[in-house]
């Protein structure tokens, strides 16, 4: 039997990164995107010794015309084999009360997280559509679940990722697409690296005394939701560390 494809968007870093390792794995065959483009290469190189076929992607999502051509260069027989989509691309850029918030910093977060994961869905669900099958992952938080003071615009966004995936449901189940939201809590990668805009001590205090989620610990939500049998739809999952009570409770010892 042909393996399936999962599309991940975000696949250079952390939980993307990590999802990527486990499909490959678990037998599917992977396109990966992405804007560092040695990243997605080194990437490609170890799947493929997992016998895993994959295709990189080097592209910007927030760009419509770049998101357009990159899943136009997909060799139409792979890209009829896709019926996994992982909306992952994201990001908080900043941790500021709303008065002193960066207009920069919105703009490359709303582009990132709803515009972007807009992009891609629109050229993919047609596929899913032409196929009478689908599975559209889409990484959520636990800021779409909750505000938290100075999560202003990131919580919105993720917000807005929360109420789509539940439009994407009820408008695309009949379609036999499905649509599984995944709300984590403090996972470590590079998030809070690049929240923090490089800043290494402020983004390790984070995870200061208790135990983060790792990209793996998402990646394997991801991997049950993605194998269910054909019947069952996983449609909302709020995942956190153990010592997470809600988005800003921690049992740090
Ligand atoms: P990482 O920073 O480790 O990974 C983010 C990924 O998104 C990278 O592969 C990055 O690739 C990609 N990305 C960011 N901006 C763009 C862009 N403009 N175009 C293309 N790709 C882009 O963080 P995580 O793995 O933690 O984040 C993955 C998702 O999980 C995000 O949506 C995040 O909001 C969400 N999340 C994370 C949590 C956490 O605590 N870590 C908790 C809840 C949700 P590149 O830079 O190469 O473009
Ligand atoms: C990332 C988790 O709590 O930093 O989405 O918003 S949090």
């Amino acid at each position: 039997m042909e393996k399936k494809v999962a599309l991940i968007t975000g696949a250079t870093s952390g939980i993307g990164k990590a999802t990527a390792h486990l499909l490959a794995q678990n037998n599917f065959d992977l396109i990966l995107t992405g804007r560092r483009k040695e990243r997605l290469e080194a990437l490609r190189e170890q799947l493929e010794h997992l016998n895993a076929s994959v295709i990189v992607l080097p592209f910007d999502i927030r760009n419509n015309d770049e998101t357009v051509s990159a899943i136009s260069s997909i060799p139409g027989h792979f890209k009829k084999r896709i019926s996994v989509l992982i909306n992952n691309a994201g990001l908080a850029a900043g941790r500021d009360s709303f008065q002193n918030g960066l207009l920069s910093d919105w703009e490359q977060m709303i582009d990132t997280n709803i515009k972007g994961l807009l992009y891609i869905s629109r050229l993919i669900v047609p596929l899913f559509i032409e196929n009478k099958n689908g599975h559209i992952i889409n990484i959520a938080s636990i800021a779409g679940k909750e505000v938290y003071e100075n999560g202003n615009v990131y919580c919105a966004t993720k917000h807005a990722v929360d109420a789509l995936s539940r439009s994407m449901r009820i408008d695309l189940f009949r379609h036999d697409i499905q649509v599984t939201n995944i709300a984590p809590g403090a996972v470590e990668t590079e998030f809070s690296l690049v929240r923090f805009k490089g800043d290494k001590e402020t983004a390790d205090k984070t995870y200061d005394g208790f135990q983060p989620l790792t990209g793996e610990d998402v990646a394997e939500v991801i991997l049950f939701a993605v194998t269910r049998p054909p019947h069952v739809s996983i449609n909302d999952i709020l995942i956190t560390p153990k010592a997470q009570g809600n988005a800003t409770s921690f049992n740090r010892k």
